[in-house]
């Protein structure tokens, strides 16, 4: 029987390899998928997911996540929550309700300890250091708020056939208390239907909501296309249109999968993502947009450091 899994960023490697441990053994593509993120979540060397993620402009770590069943579009979503161990568990929970799926702050950090989720201080010593040092280089001049954001966004295919979507991240680096980005959001940060295809994506919240380019790409799926004509097409045009319209586009990728586990990505950045499926081990590779199309290679072990 066939699996998949795709996640963003080379920091998802290891996450990914237990996500794809769980599919081989006939675990739901969501909890294999969860499985990948916690482990992105709870490594602090990980600035922006989970324990150790950069904080807002007050110092504090505000984090957002979302999961979807691709069988069901069952969905569940906290944003702007803080000093929960692993948001996209409790996204995970959430998404089990028929009611009250998407929490936000404080209501979402009461029901996570009604339901006897961690209480932990997501801020380490690391990540207040580099804090104040950003904060003297924004000062400076030396540096620009918001540069700095990396979410695990991960997509997989069980061996029942469904499709699953999972997110989490600190949002951008300085963010403004209560800023929400794409992440949590259903159809721009993530989207996931186990007849069509799953997609989710990563880079400036702001842009990416613009175009809800999950969905978007699903829908080209859906029409026909590629996971990677899909992300692709979907990614370079809605960037060609937003600098049409506003002069620029921010970072974004965004990966695809389809329902037979095909993956894809498109990007206007340089991106790493991890791919395994019954066919390959987990596999980081590096996207770059060029010109006409992205070209995308395998990044052998020892040179992924320097794109940590
Ligand atoms: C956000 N999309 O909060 C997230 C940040 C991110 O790669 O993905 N960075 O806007």
């Amino acid at each position: 029987m066939s699996w998949s899994i795709i996640s963003t960023w080379r920091m998802a490697l290891d996450g990914t390899r237990l996500g794809a441990e769980k599919l081989k053994s006939g675990e739901t593509a969501t909890s294999a998928l969860e499985e990948a993120i916690k482990n992105v979540e709870d490594n602090p060397e990980y600035k922006s997911v989970g324990y150790g993620g950069l904080p807002n402009e007050y110092g504090e770590v505000e984090l957002d996540a979302a999961i979807m069943d691709g069988n069901t579009l069952s969905l569940g979503a906290v944003a702007g929550i803080s000093d929960i161990k692993n948001p996209i568990s409790l996204a995970k929970k959430l998404s089990g309700q028929r009611f009250n799926v998407f929490l936000v702050g404080r209501g979402a950090e009461e029901y996570a300890q009604r339901e006897g989720f961690q209480k932990v201080n997501m801020l380490t010593e690391e990540s207040k250091e580099l804090y104040k040092d950003k904060l003297k280089r924004i000062k400076d001049k030396t540096l620009t708020p918001y540069d700095g954001h990396d979410t695990v966004c991960v997509l997989a295919l069980d061996k029942a056939g469904n499709l699953g979507a999972g997110t989490s991240t600190s949002g951008l680096f300085m963010k403004k208390r209560g800023r929400v980005g794409d992440s949590p959001i259903v159809g721009s940060g993530y989207y996931a239907d186990s007849e069509i295809g799953a997609a989710a994506a990563t880079g400036l919240g702001e842009d990416i909501m613009k175009g809800c380019l999950s969905y978007e790409a699903v829908r080209r799926i859906q029409e026909g296309m590629s996971p990677q004509e899909a992300a692709e097409s979907t990614l370079r045009e809605f960037s060609e249109k937003l600098i049409r319209k506003r002069g620029k586009a921010g970072a974004m990728s965004i990966i695809c999968m389809d329902k037979y586990g095909q993956v894809g990505v498109g990007t206007n950045v340089d991106f790493t993502f991890v791919t395994a499926s019954h066919k390959q081990e987990s596999t980081v590779y590096l996207a770059e947009c060029q010109e006409e199309k992205v070209s995308i290679s395998e990044l052998p072990l020892d040179k992924l450091k320097n794109y940590e």
